[in-house]
């Protein structure tokens, strides 16, 4: 019998930590079963899949859901996909929803570190950049973030070790049977 797949989709703000987490959850995940784990990066997409696309909304909104639609089809044959991307408006983390959920379990993770937490850290130093205006329609200081209403869990990207995280998401999902 085919497992029932499943997708993890983190969002959150640039350097919130959410690639970080994302992480620790693959390596736990590894250590308990054989199944194929995919990695959907936003950052390693946008090489890619979405390769070309800017931060209008509108390529957003295309970027989301065509990680939705990759997401999806792993899902659909009983992988797990882990989706790790900004996806700031509510409208394309829903449609990215309804294109896992035809065929499996979408679990949200809001990873809710402070602006002014990933901005003090900036480790790439792009919060820097979009202060001065060098960069553009940044999310949190130029660009809207619509807070997730009611995601399957909500984390802070910096309160505790990513492992420590990783743990809550997999006793989630072992709660909900997927594991
Ligand atoms: C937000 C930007 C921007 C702007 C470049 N706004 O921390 P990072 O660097 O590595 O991750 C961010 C990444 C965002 O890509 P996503 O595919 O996750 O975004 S979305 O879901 O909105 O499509 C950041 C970098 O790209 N970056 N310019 N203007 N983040």
């Amino acid at each position: 019998d085919m497992p029932r797949g499943f997708a993890l989709f983190f969002t959150g703000l640039s350097g919130a930590g959410k690639s970080t987490i994302a992480q620790a959850v693959v390596a736990q995940l590894l250590e308990q079963t054989s199944r194929p784990v995919t990695v959907l990066d936003g950052d390693e997409v946008r090489k890619h899949l979405s390769y070309g696309l800017g931060f209008s909304r509108e390529d957003r909104d295309a970027n989301v859901t065509r990680i939705g639609y990759v997401a999806g089809e792993i899902v659909r044959h009983g992988g797990i996909a882990i989706c790790a991307l900004i996806a700031p408006y509510a409208a394309a983390r829903a449609q990215a929803r309804d294109l896992v959920q035809a065929h499996g379990d979408f679990i949200e993770i809001h990873v809710a570190t402070e602006l002014a937490v990933c901005e003090a850290r900036d480790l790439k130093g792009l919060y820097a950049q979009a202060r001065t205006g060098k960069i553009a329609h940044f999310t949190g200081i130029s660009d809207p973030y619509e807070v997730p209403e009611q995601p399957e869990l909500r984390v802070d990207g910096t309160a505790s070790e990513p492992a420590v995280q990783a743990r809550q998401i997999l006793s989630l999902l072992r709660g909900r049977g997927l594991l």
